[in-house]
């Protein structure tokens, strides 16, 4: 599998400061920011600042710091919002996946209840 990387795509320019966002919270490797699309009063995406199409490019590819720095990230949304009652965490990849936006994100859902997504 090789990984091309559009930098183009809206979370390049978001991070490179063209398009605004609501920022949650951010360290040196990541960035995470409200959904512009919520599906539920929580919906925060958390995305590296390494150039990486998807989650087996960033399991792949990343540093140890910058995978570190990501699972910090997640942390610390996990903390500043509301979803000690639980949450998702989703990644979608390329096409089967229904990724729409090609740089590597994380979704934290949550603040009421889900539904079951697996049977
Ligand atoms: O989901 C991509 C997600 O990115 C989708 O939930 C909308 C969100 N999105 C798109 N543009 C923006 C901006 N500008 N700010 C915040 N959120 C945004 P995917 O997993 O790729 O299908």
């Amino acid at each position: 599998m090789t990984f091309e990387y559009d930098d183009q795509n809206i979370f390049a320019k978001i991070l490179r400061g063209e398009i605004p966002n609501q920022t949650i919270y951010e360290n040196d490797h990541a960035l995470a920011f409200n959904d512009i699309n919520p599906q539920a009063p929580v919906h925060v995406l958390v995305i590296p600042k390494g150039a990486y199409v998807s989650l087996d490019h960033f399991a792949r590819d990343a540093s140890p710091a910058e995978q570190v720095g990501f699972m910090q990230a997640v942390a610390e949304v996990c903390r500043l919002t509301d979803v000690d009652q639980g949450f998702r965490a989703i990644a979608n990849a390329r096409s089967h996946g229904v990724q729409d936006v090609p740089h590597y994100h994380l979704h934290i859902i949550g603040g009421r209840q889900l539904g079951r997504m697996l049977q």
